[in-house]
């Protein structure tokens, strides 16, 4: 079967009391956007790392994406972050645990320990700094659901290289700054103007 022209993109459901999880009020508000020759699938996902792992399996095998961007919240970050590195490991317990990593379970049994991302990291970056939005790439995408899916969608594809596949965490959303006073947080609009961007440049890059 030829590989569709779905850009998958992927948001968490709020967790650990917040009201909302930005990552899928973006993935929402792109659901059904045309993107060059690719059309947005917006995909929910629980916060529990085997869940998430059989939910982009469950969207893999359903739509075959031509690109997969995942993104999710982490508060606390000064920029949007785009992650390069997943790894084979997780940890169903809030990292707000002392004890949180401390013993942690492959994300795939018998799968390599780590994956980089297929996106063009230096061309996001440009693309972000020409729109004067704050953005890092970062190496640690975490041990909890938002690493399990981004280290999933990488192993689920590993036979398909020229799908490229990434995950972008955001920081706190101005609305839910609230809360965290002395935290970093962007408006939605901003954070929603910098994917949209990423998404762009990713579909670009697609030979
Ligand atoms: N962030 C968490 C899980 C869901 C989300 O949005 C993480 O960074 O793993």
């Amino acid at each position: 079967m030829a590989v569709s022209r779905i850009f998958l993109v992927t948001g968490f459901e709020p967790f650990r009391g917040e009201r909302i999880n930005p990552s899928w009020e973006i993935a929402l508000r792109m659901d059904g956007d045309e993107i060059g020759p690719l059309r947005v699938k917006a995909v929910k996902i629980p916060v529990k790392c085997a869940t998430a792992v059989r939910r982009i399996n469950a969207a893999i095998v359903r739509y075959r994406p031509r690109a997969i961007l995942g993104l999710g919240q982490a508060g606390g970050r000064t920029a949007i972050s785009i992650e390069k590195v997943a790894i084979n490991l997780a940890d169903e317990r809030s990292s707000a645990d002392e004890s949180f990593g401390a013993r942690s379970s492959a994300v795939i049994a018998g799968a390599p320990e780590a994956y980089f991302a297929r996106i063009p990291l230096a061309a996001l970056l440009r693309e972000m700094r020409k729109r004067e939005i704050p953005a890092q790439i970062s190496l640690s995408a975490g041990i909890y659901a938002c690493n399990a899916l981004m280290f999933a969608s990488l192993h689920l594809t590993r036979r398909r290289q020229s799908v490229p596949v990434g995950f972008i965490h955001l920081p706190y959303a101005t609305s839910q700054s609230a809360k965290h006073p002395n935290a970093p947080s962007m408006t939605l609009e901003v954070m929603e103007t910098a994917v949209r961007a990423l998404s762009a440049t990713i579909a670009r890059s697609i030979s």
